[in-house]
C-alpha cells in the first residue's frame, strides 16, 4: 500500500510516517518546511534538534533498512506539480497534515489570520481538487481538530462529526443527522470547520473517499520509531505560540518554570498521546469509507482533562509552582467536555492514559535539551484581542517584570 503524508516534516506528520513506513506502507512525504521557516520567523528552535529531511530519511534508512521518499512541493499552491504526483506516484491513501496548526500563531496579527486561512484552506482545496483531476480513487484521511466542536459546555457527549436533531416540519417532527454546528475558538479552528465543508461537498459531487480526524491536544514526544536513533528524534515545541498546554506544563516542571496556567485554568479539553495518534492514523487507513458514502469522522482523543488539573499533576511530579496568568484568549473560563470516541475503540484502540511513567518521558527529555530552551520564549503574549492584550500588559508589568515579554495584540 502506498500513502502520501502531506505535511510529513511536522510534529504528527513525521512520527506517522515512520510508523506507517515500520508497518510495511510506501511512504513518499510531501512538505514545504514551512514549520522550519516559522521557527526562523519566531526565533525559536524545537527543544529537541530535528535534523533536516535529508539526515533524517538516510537515518531511517540505515536503522530500518526502508526508504522514503521527500518532495519539497507547496499542496495549496503548486497544483498542477501535485495533481502530476497523485497520477505518478498512485498513492493508495493521503494523509493531509499540511496546514498552519496552531491556534495562537493564527491569531497574533492581521497578517498571521491571512496566511492561515490562504494557507489551510488553499491546502485543502487543491488537495481534493487535485484528486478529482487525477482520475484516481483515492483515499484522503485529514488532520482535523476536536476545536470544531467549541469549548462551551455542549450539554451533551460530543458525537463523531454528526448530531441527530428533531426538525418540527409540515408533516411534524422529523429526524435528521446534520453535521454538529461549528463553533471555532480561533482562526485556526476556523479554518478546520471550513475544511468540514469542503469534503462534504467533494464527497457528494464527487464521491471522494474522505475520513476526518478530529484530534484532541497531543502529547508526549517520541514513538516507537522516533526514539531509535537520535536523528529520528521528533520535534518539541515547548514556546506561547506553538507548544500545546501538557508538553509545555511538563517541560516547565522539569526545568523549575512556573506552570502558566491560563485563568482559572477551568477549561476541560480533549487529549491523545502522539503514539496513539500514529495508531489512529493507521487504523483510518486501514478502514476506509466506501467510495458513495458520507464523510467518516472519527474523535481521535483518549481523554479529557481540566487545565488546573494537569497543572497539579504535574505540580506534584517536578515540584514546580503553579502560576495562574492573565489568559491571552478569548475562551471559556470553565467548561464540561464529554466525547464520544466509539469507533477508535472498536476498531482496537487501546489508548495510553495519563501515566506518570509516560509523563516522565517528556520531562526526561525537558531535562537532556534543557540548554536549548530560551527560556523567554515561555510565555504565551499573542491576545487573542485588544482587552486580552491590556490584561497582559498589566500581567508582564508585575509577575514578569524581570523577563522581557513583547504584547503582540491581534
Ligand atoms: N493553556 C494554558 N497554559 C498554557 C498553554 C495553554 O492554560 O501555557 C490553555 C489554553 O488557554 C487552552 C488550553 O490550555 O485553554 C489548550 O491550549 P493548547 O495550546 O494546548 O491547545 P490549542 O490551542 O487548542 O491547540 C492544540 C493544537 C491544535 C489542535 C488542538 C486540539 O495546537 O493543532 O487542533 O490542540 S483541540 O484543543 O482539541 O482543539
Amino acid at each position: 500500500m502506498r500513502v502520501m503524508i502531506l505535511g510529513g516534516d511536522g510534529f504528527c506528520g513525521w512520527p506517522t510516517a515512520l510508523h506507517l513506513s515500520a508497518r510495511g506502507w510506501e511512504v513518499l512525504i510531501v512538505d514545504n518546511l514551512s514549520r522550519r521557516n516559522i521557527d526562523n520567523e519566531l526565533e525559536i528552535r524545537s527543544l529537541t534538534p530535528i535534523r533536516t529531511m535529508g539526515e533524517r530519511i538516510a537515518a531511517w534508512k540505515e536503522v530500518s533498512g526502508r526508504t522514503i521518499d521527500f518532495v519539497n512541493l507547496t499542496v495549496g499552491k503548486e497544483f498542477d506539480r501535485l495533481v502530476a504526483l497523485i497520477k505518478d506516484w498512485a498513492p493508495d491513501s493521503v494523509v493531509h497534515f499540511a496546514e498552519q496548526r496552531a491556534a495562537p500563531y493564527s491569531m497574533k496579527s492581521a497578517r498571521h489570520k491571512i496566511y492561515t486561512v490562504d494557507n489551510n484552506l488553499n491546502a485543502t482545496n487543491h488537495l481534493l481538487a487535485a484528486i478529482v483531476e487525477s482520475g484516481r480513487d483515492v483515499h484522503l484521511a485529514h488532520l482535523g481538530t476536536m476545536g470544531v466542536y467549541g469549548y462551551t459546555t455542549a450539554g451533551l457527549r460530543i458525537p463523531e462529526g454528526y448530531l441527530k436533531v428533531t426538525v418540527d416540519t409540515d408533516h411534524g417532527p422529523t429526524e435528521q443527522e446534520i453535521l454538529f454546528p461549528p463553533n471555532p475558538g480561533s482562526i485556526y479552528h476556523m479554518t478546520k470547520t471550513q475544511d468540514a465543508l469542503l469534503f462534504q461537498f467533494y464527497a457528494k459531487n464527487d464521491s471522494l473517499r474522505i475520513t476526518d480526524l478530529h484530534q484532541g491536544i497531543v502529547w508526549g514526544a517520541q514513538t516507537e520509531e522516533t526514539k531509535q536513533d537520535e536523528r529520528l528524534i521528533n520535534r518539541f515545541d515547548y514556546d506561547g505560540d506553538y507548544g500545546t498546554v501538557l508538553n509545555r506544563f511538563l517541560m516547565q516542571g522539569a526545568l523549575g518554570y512556573p506552570l502558566t496556567v491560563h485563568g482559572s485554568g477551568g477549561q476541560t479539553r480533549a487529549f491523545i498521546h502522539i503514539q496513539d495518534t500514529v495508531r489512529c492514523v493507521e487504523l483510518a487507513l486501514n478502514n476506509p469509507p466506501k467510495r458513495g458514502e458520507r464523510v467518516k469522522i472519527l474523535n481521535q482523543m483518549t481523554e479529557s482533562r481540566r487545565v488546573r488539573d494537569l497543572a497539579q499533576m504535574v505540580a506534584e511530579m517536578t515540584g514546580a509552582p503553579v502560576h495562574n496568568v492573565a489568559n491571552p484568549r478569548q475562551e471559556a473560563d470553565e467548561n464540561e467536555l464529554v466525547v464520544a470516541n466509539d469507533q477508535f475503540r472498536e476498531l482496537g484502540l487501546k489508548p495510553i492514559t495519563l501515566a506518570e511513567g509516560l509523563m516522565a518521558d517528556v520531562t526526561d527529555i525537558a531535562r537532556r535539551y534543557a540548554d536549548r530552551a530560551d527560556r523567554s520564549k515561555i510565555p504565551c503574549v499573542t491576545a487573542w484581542n485588544a482587552g486580552r492584550a491590556d490584561a497582559l500588559r498589566d500581567e508582564a508589568e508585575t509577575a514578569f517584570a524581570a523577563a522581557p515579554v513583547r504584547i503582540l495584540s491581534a
